[in-house]
């Protein structure tokens, strides 16, 4: 085992940070480790929170983090900043309200920035879970606020989504963005303290009356909460268990796991294949020639021609 992976494993907090940036940064050893790390895939129950800005996204996992913790369970957290540059790692002041848990040694928090993330966003998190799930964590929590199309595909690494509204001010079904309300696994009606959360509830109820939009043969509940006051927390982990067991039981989850599988081998595969025309085109001025069209050839032809020369078959029928 890396050295680095030993250490995680047994639960030394400075290895895994150490890990975490090295991946975060491209780093040389980067192979090497998510090789390793890749066996602890799939141990955790990662639970992503999305919302509106300002919705209690933090509030509301920093009751998750106590609820759990009275619970024994080893819990992650990934909250994801869309105000940072990408790598950052430390803590971000006080957009996160987790701090009082900080001195856990049971609880592991990481910030990660979106700005600059190469390979996309889902990807780089998902590089980091897996560091989480190798640290031990049982269940990690992944903080994303729900605008911008990079923020919600982290939600892509989630076994279980809670979609976090909130009464009054833009929330309304109706006007949500489009897009988010489908997501969701739970419906999680915070800040039920003010008025016009039963509004909330009866409209989103209302959505739920076509059953057309259900994924994978779930009913997604709906929960209140007061995350302020902590009010709610075990019926909303309640429900988002029993997502997990409905993922399981019916088979969605492996085969979740195995759509992503082929999702990240294609990605990888694809970049692979960009970097290698683009070292074929530094290395062969005739490459870069075709490329940049200097015979005049149209990029069809160009593209085609390039394939044979890699010696890649072609499907019957002649297409690449
Ligand atoms: N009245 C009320 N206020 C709440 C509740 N939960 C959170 N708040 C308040 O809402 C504000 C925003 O809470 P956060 O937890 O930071 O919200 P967030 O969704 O994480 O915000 P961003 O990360 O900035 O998108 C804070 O002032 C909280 O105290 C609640 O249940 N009721
Ligand atoms: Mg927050």
């Amino acid at each position: 085992l890396h050295p680095l992976v030993e250490r995680i494993t047994a639960g030394d907090r400075r290895a895994a940070a150490r890990a975490m940036t090295l991946i975060e940064n491209d780093a040389p050893e980067k192979r090497a480790l998510l090789r390793e790390l890749y066996a602890f895939g799939g141990r955790a129950h990662i639970v992503g929170f999305t919302g509106s800005p300002g919705a209690g996204k933090s509030t509301l996992v920093d009751q998750v983090i106590a609820y759990l913790r009275g619970q024994g369970q080893r819990v992650g957290v990934l909250a994801v900043d869309p105000s940072s540059p990408f790598s950052g790692g430390a803590l971000l002041g006080d957009r996160i309200r987790m701090t009082r848990h900080s001195a856990d040694p049971g609880v592991y928090i990481r910030s990660m920035g979106t700005r600059g993330a190469v390979g996309g966003l889902a990807k780089a998190a998902r590089d980091v879970l897996y560091v989480l799930e190798a640290y031990g964590c049982d269940v990690i929590l992944v903080e994303t606020v729900g605008v911008g199309q990079s923020e919600l595909d982290v939600l892509t690494v989630a076994d279980t989504v809670g979609l976090v509204l909130t009464p009054g001010a833009g929330d309304h079904v109706q006007t949500a963005k489009s897009g988010i309300m489908e997501i969701a696994d739970v419906y999680v009606v915070n800040k039920a303290d003010l008025p016009g959360a039963d509004m909330l509830v009866r409209e989103i109820e209302l959505m739920l009356r076509d059953k057309s939009s259900f994924r994978e043969d779930w009913r997604p509940p709906i929960v209140r909460t007061v995350a302020a006051q902590g009010a709610g927390t075990d019926e909303l982990w309640s429900a988002v268990t029993n997502h997990l067991a409905h993922l399981k039981h019916g088979g969605w989850r492996a085969h979740r796991r195995r759509k992503r599988h082929r999702e990240e081998t294609m990605a990888v595969l694809l970049s692979m294949f960009r970097r290698h025309v683009e070292w074929l085109a530094d290395e062969y001025p005739d490459w870069q020639d075709i490329l940049e069209g200097a015979a005049g050839e149209d990029p069809q032809t160009g593209a085609e021609a390039l394939w044979d020369r890699l010696g890649l078959a072609r499907r019957p029928g002649g297409d690449p």
